[in-house]
This record gives C-alpha cells, sequence and structure tokens, in this order.
C-alpha cells in the first residue's frame, strides 16, 4: 500500500510540475502605450488595470505600459495594435477617427455642452453602441475596451493672447491627424497643421507652429506651458479618449479572461475620470504659478458660428446620431 501511496504522489507531484510548467507557458504580458508620462490619468488608470489582472490571474496576466511615447506617437500606437506588436492603446478618439469614421462624429466641434454631457453620453447606450462599431469594425483590427475622460481643448500659442476670433487668424496650430481639425482650424481662422503628438514640443519650440490645442494636463504636464505663455478657454473640443486593445490578442485570450479585462476596464474608465478631475485642477494651478496668460472666452459664440463649414461638410452622415447625442441631458 505504501509503495503505491508513494508512486502515486510522484505522479502527483509530476503532474503538478507539468501544470506549472504550462501555467507558466500561458503568461501573458500585454504591452500598452501612452504618449502620456507617468503619473497621468489614463497611465495610472491601465496601470492598476494591469494590476488588478496579475491580482486576479496569480500573476498569469499583467500589463507592461510604456509611457512618454516610448513606443512613438498614436498613430504608431494605433497601427502597432492593428499589427499585434503591443495590446493595448490608450489613444484620443481624434486620432482613432481616421480608422474608424463612426467614431468622428465625436469629433465634431462644439458637439456636447460641457464635459458632464459628454460623460453622460458616453456611460449610456451611445457610448456603448460607439464601442462596439469599433470592436465590430472588420478592418480596424481593434477591440475597444473602454472610454476615459479628457476633458475640454483650448487653444495655446507663443504669439499673442487670443481676446477673440479674430486674434486667431494666420497663426499656424497645431492639431490631431484628422482632417477634420485641419478643416476646423482654418475654420476659425487659424492654418490648421496635422502633425503627431510626439512632435509637438520641438515644433512650438522651433517656431515651427505657432500653438497647438489641448487640454491642461496635457498642456502642462506634456510641458508645452514652458514655450507656449498664452492659454485661450476656448473649450472647442469635448473629445473622449479610447482604451483598445489588438484583435490579435484578444482572440488568444479565453473567454473567462476577455470578461475579466472587460470589467476591470469599465473600472479603468471610472477611475481614470476621478483621476482626471484633480489632474485638470493642478494642471490650472501649476499654468498660473508659471505666469501663463490664462483668458477667459464669455461669449463663444463666434467661435460655433465660425466651425458651420466643419459641420456642413461632416455633419449630415451623423444627423440621426446627433439628435440623439443633443437630446441627452
Ligand atoms: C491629448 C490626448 C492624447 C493625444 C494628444 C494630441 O489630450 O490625451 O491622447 O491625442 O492630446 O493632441 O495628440
Amino acid at each position: 500500500m505504501q509503495r503505491y501511496g508513494r508512486a502515486l504522489s510522484i505522479a502527483i507531484a509530476g503532474l503538478s510540475l507539468i501544470a506549472t510548467s504550462a501555467f507558466a507557458q500561458q503568461k501573458v504580458v500585454l504591452k500598452a502605450s501612452d504618449v502620456h508620462p507617468a503619473g497621468y490619468p489614463t497611465v495610472v488608470a491601465v496601470e492598476n488595470m494591469g494590476k488588478k489582472l496579475e491580482a486576479a490571474t496569480n500573476g498569469r496576466i499583467s500589463v507592461q505600459m510604456f509611457p512618454s511615447m516610448q513606443l512613438g506617437g498614436e498613430k504608431e500606437a494605433i497601427e502597432q495594435a492593428q499589427i499585434g506588436a503591443i495590446a493595448l492603446a490608450r489613444v484620443s478618439v481624434g486620432a482613432l477617427g481616421p480608422v474608424i469614421d463612426d467614431l468622428n462624429v465625436l469629433n465634431l466641434p462644439f458637439l456636447f455642452r460641457n464635459t458632464a454631457h459628454m460623460q453622460k453620453v458616453m456611460d449610456g447606450p451611445i457610448g456603448q453602441e460607439l464601442l462596439d462599431k469599433v470592436t465590430n469594425n472588420p478592418r480596424a483590427g481593434l477591440v475597444a475596451i473602454c472610454w476615459m475622460d479628457a476633458g475640454a481643448r483650448s487653444v495655446y500659442d507663443t504669439k499673442r493672447p487670443i481676446k477673440n476670433i479674430a486674434d486667431l487668424k494666420g497663426l499656424k496650430v497645431r492639431v490631431m491627424g484628422n482632417p477634420m481639425f485641419v478643416d476646423m482650424m482654418n475654420a476659425l481662422g487659424g492654418n490648421g497643421v496635422a502633425m503627431g503628438y510626439d512632435q509637438v514640443f520641438s515644433a512650438l519650440q522651433t517656431g515651427v507652429v505657432d500653438g497647438a490645442e489641448n487640454n491642461p494636463p496635457s498642456f502642462v504636464f506634456d510641458n508645452h506651458y514652458q514655450v507656449a505663455k498664452y492659454y485661450t478657454l476656448t473649450e472647442h473640443l469635448i473629445v473622449p479618449e479610447i482604451l483598445v486593445m489588438s484583435r490579435k490578442t484578444w482572440d488568444a485570450l479565453s473567454k473567462d479572461d476577455q470578461t475579466l479585462i472587460m470589467k476591470y476596464g469599465r473600472e479603468a474608465q471610472l477611475e481614470e475620470r476621478a483621476l482626471w478631475t484633480k489632474y485638470e485642477n493642478d494642471a490650472m494651478d501649476k499654468a498660473k504659478a508659471a505666469g501663463i496668460q490664462i483668458t477667459q472666452i464669455s461669449d463663444k459664440t463666434p467661435f460655433q458660428d465660425a466651425v458651420k463649414p466643419v459641420w456642413d461638410k461632416y455633419g449630415p452622415k451623423y444627423a440621426e446620431l446627433i439628435k440623439r447625442i443633443e437630446a441627452v441631458e
């Protein structure tokens, strides 16, 4: 009996060894890219999602974050996710619009009344429908995990305070790589220059552009405020951000792992939002302390009127959806 018992326990030990090594082979490290530095709300939220995945899978699945544009700008991140070179890309909907046209509705200037309106829309059925459009797009090769907040974007420049729309005239202003934004900046009177986020700081520094437009945390924590001293609160775009996964990575995961990723993704969306509010306040404080001249635009009507051609060109195909977005209280 004892002999058999010993043999059995050896066999069991062998089995568990095999099982352990099979387990180890399945170890999945999800490479993630973000243009922002460590500590930025989007970076922290995705890192924390990774920690939760690691804890829930006994270390089998983890996230390796590459912040600060280590893997390039957002166009590159999207392309790398599409081919499966990275698993996760946290990018702006502005950058993903050229790949998934359905998202471009969110890139219409002055679409949302304010950030609360945007959050309500993105948290509700319209937000889910748009996530599904990304996931079900047969050519994109991406799976949409969750949204993230990015507040409202405003213009900053190295030349002069923009007190009214006429002051934008002739300024070369960098916009994200999406034709809608070039049209938007041109309609506002500036000269829109599309370029990757990875080039903005040096373009501002060397005078290749006179300005750019972004939310307070990007303006400050990506250091653009060191060269652009005028920040004008035009709040012309309220563009959400999105975390996408490579379809190649997604398809290789089990159903249970996919469910876990979606669950922690949703939590990351909410966590990022809470972090965002604080970060935005910190950014404004830092800008003020650094002597940035901040100009409020009390009447945005001239700016809203000026972008009408952008709505005429891009709006009609989203007419139904725009009505639904506008109806969200
Ligand atoms: C930031 C956004 C980035 C990137 C950048 C840009 O607000 O968080 O994802 O899109 O803007 O202007 O390119």
